[in-house]
């Protein structure tokens, strides 16, 4: 059994707020938002982490990144939004399966 739970939301196993999907990802809001508007985008494969992603992925991400673009375009992120992909433990990745969290809706402090 699959125990990732980023899979187990893309096999319908546990709930989550669809924002949209299609045959290559899946966008749902976060449980815990961090912002007005805070929703993740994640591949349907299983990818670890941004460590993991080569060459053979390019075209994954910048669907992703295109998907980000016009969903934020309709959500009226229209002064900005900020994307994020935590990797790994030192930058507190807490879901080993790729996810790029997007955050909008108010003006976004500066982080390090
Ligand atoms: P992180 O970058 O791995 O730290 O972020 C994981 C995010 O996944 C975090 O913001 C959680 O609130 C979010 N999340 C979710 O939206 N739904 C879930 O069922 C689980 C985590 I578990």
């Amino acid at each position: 059994m699959n125990d990732c739970i980023f899979c187990r939301i893309l096999a319908g196993e546990i709930p989550s707020k669809k924002l949209y999907e299609d045959e290559q990802c899946l966008a749902f809001y976060d449980i815990q938002p961090l912002a007005p508007q805070h929703f993740l985008v994640i591949p349907k494969a299983h990818i670890a982490s941004a460590a993991e992603l080569g060459e053979e992925q390019a075209a994954l991400v910048g669907h992703i990144f295109a998907v980000i673009a016009k969903l934020t375009k309709e959500l009226g992120f229209a002064d900005g939004f900020r994307v994020v992909t935590n990797c790994g433990e030192d930058a507190g990745q807490t879901v080993k399966h790729l996810h790029f969290h997007v955050l909008g809706g108010k003006t976004l402090g500066s982080f390090n």
